[in-house]
């Protein structure tokens, strides 16, 4: 573009989308989340580096999503999508948080500074989805994106309020055409049209029911769901939480409220046993539970589904006698130690731990042959290589016919995966699948192994970036002596294991513990929230610490 075009760009950036506050901004765990009122220059100027990005990519397409996924209402977010449907590569983390903080003056010459590194070529086309949570923010910050991706003369299309995974799917399907097609009824037509063949194979038996209730955390997840539901005989779905009036976003329900509160979601009944399934605000988390009689609450949570699902790979690989395809398993420093040890004795399948964020995992899963990653928190896919795809593919064609039942019933599995990224839809349709094709209900699936009890506290402090992490964010390298106190304080507790780190998509610095009781657990978590509060600046209330338990 000739540089007279570009100054017109920055006029209009500085007239229509001018940076008001001087707080910094980082691009996190996954993009930029922050209080939805700082965010409309971020998102103008996260449009023109998509166009960048496009271009850099020989003009494939980039995608936008607009959402604070988990987070509360007032916040909101953006994060880009590279072209494989994956997050936007890391490199260029910190070139979009340059371009985030630069004040409007210094706009036009930061992003003709990246244009020359990154070698664009400014005459190539450019292309970028964008798509939004239902945030009442959303659709300003989406029209903000979109003048940013036209400014650079990109080309911008809107789909409107779609969950992350879809817009990653639709990213991945419009530059590989042999994925799907990049339309919402083309997702619907992959992932739920996967789940019908699977259960025309495999009709419901034994102890599964196929009544699924179903929290939507008044997001987006839960609407596409409703729209599913219309054409979904081999599931019975009563959904939740679905956003009506008054009804607000995340707050007191969804996958991370489930998770972390280790409570049932407000608005929901259901008898006791039932399976109920939690979805996060932007569709791309869950977390199954059950309460017994006693109203006892039991999670199933993303450890619980990576288990399930890379058993039942196992069994899949079998059946197939597929027996050159490894498989491994991902996981984050809040696994329950139960679950890793049960991955390590009972599947005998590697384990390999990375830090938080999904980026991480599916960047450490693809080393494998098939690579299953899950955050405990229900963030989590399947990635199957193309070794994979095409030995099953081949078994199911050339294979005894025991063998090549098992891989067609494999391939289908395989389409049934949204392999972009963690997805509470194609996730939901996963574990009804296994659950069908064990027969099993959710007390079957809880009875696999026992957890360590846990806890999981968030702290205020000054500024969380003091605490600086290493080994996966097991170990605390800052302050030292934050580390030394966890160690003191664990080694208390039998099977006590705990840590903090500051969080990526909040102001806050998040503590884990686990131990051999609740009470100790509850214990631990509350002791190394006071360390951190009396050793990394604390801000605020002081944590509480709960009754001492009996050692
Ligand atoms: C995002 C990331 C997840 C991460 C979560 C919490 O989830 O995609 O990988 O586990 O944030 O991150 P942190 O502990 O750094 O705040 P979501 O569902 O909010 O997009």
């Amino acid at each position: 573009m000739p540089p007279s075009s570009l100054r017109v760009v920055y006029a209009f950036a500085r007239e229509m989308h001018p940076k008001t506050s001087d707080v910094f901004i980082e691009y996190g765990t996954a993009g930029f989340r922050t209080k939805a009122n700082l965010l409309e220059h971020v998102v103008y100027r996260m449009g023109l580096l998509a166009v960048i990005r496009s271009r850099v990519k020989n003009g494939r397409t980039i995608g936008m999503m607009i959402t604070a996924s988990h987070n509360l209402e007032p916040d909101n977010g953006v994060k880009l999508v590279d072209p494989d449907g994956e997050m936007l590569e890391e490199s260029w983390e910190s070139i979009a948080t340059t371009l985030a903080n630069v004040s409007d003056n210094d706009l036009e010459k930061t992003v003709q500074e990246i244009i020359a590194t990154e070698k664009a070529d400014m005459a190539l086309k450019a292309s970028v989805f964008i798509g939004m949570d239902t945030r009442y923010t959303s659709p300003r910050l989406a029209a903000a994106a979109a003048n940013g991706v036209i400014a650079l003369k990109g080309t911008p299309k809107e789909f409107g309020i779609v969950t992350t995974p879809m817009l990653h799917f639709f990213v991945k399907c419009r530059n590989d055409n042999t994925y799907g097609t990049p339309t919402e009824e083309g997702y619907y037509e992959k992932i739920v049209g996967a789940f019908k063949n699977i259960r025309k194979r495999l009709p419901a038996r034994g102890d599964y029911n196929p009544r699924l209730y179903v929290d939507g955390a008044n997001g987006v997840g839960g609407k596409k769901l409703k729209a599913i539901k219309k054409n979904l005989t081999e599931l019975e779905l009563e959904l939740f939480n679905l956003g009506g009036v008054g009804e607000k976003l995340n707050l007191g329900c969804g996958a991370d409220h489930v998770k972390v509160t280790q409570s049932p979601p407000k608005g929901i009944t259901h008898p006791p046993f039932q399976r109920v399934a939690s979805v996060d605000g932007d569709g791309d988390r869950i977390v199954y539970y059950y309460l017994d009689e006693q109203q006892k609450m039991y999670l199933l949570d993303g450890d619980r589904i990576a288990t399930l699902i890379a058993s039942y790979i196992q069994e899949l690989l079998q059946a197939c006698n597929a027996t050159d395809i490894s498989l491994g398993i991902v996981q984050t420093a809040y696994a329950n130690g139960a679950s890793t040890k049960y991955i390590q004795e009972t599947l005998k399948v590697p384990v390999e731990f990375v830090k938080t964020g999904v980026k991480h995992l599916h960047h450490a899963a693809k080393t494998y042959d098939i690579g299953v990653y899950f955050e405990a928190n229900g963030h989590g896919t399947v990635l199957y290589s193309d070794k994979a795809k095409k030995t099953i593919n081949r078994i199911s064609q050339e294979g005894d016919p025991t063998e090549r039942k098992a891989a067609q019933l494999f391939l289908d599995f395989i389409d049934l995966t949204n392999e972009t990224v963690g997805d509470a839809i194609s996730d939901l349709f996963i574990v009804e699948a296994i659950l069908c094709a064990r027969g099993w209900s959710a007390v079957q699936w809880m009875e696999l192994y026992d957890d360590l009890p846990c806890r999981q506290l968030k702290v205020t402090v000054k500024d969380r970036s003091v605490i600086k992490t290493t080994d996966a964010e097991r170990i605390c390298s800052e302050p030292e002596e934050l580390q030394l106190k966890i160690n003191e304080l664990v080694a208390k507790y039998t099977n006590g294991r705990s840590f903090a780190r500051p969080s990526g998509t909040e102001d806050i610095v998040r503590v884990y513990a686990e131990a051999e009781t609740r009470q100790q657990a509850d214990l631990l978590a509350a002791e190394v929230a006071q360390a951190v509060f009396d050793l990394a600046g604390g801000a605020g209330t002081r944590p509480e610490l709960p009754a001492a338990p009996e050692l």
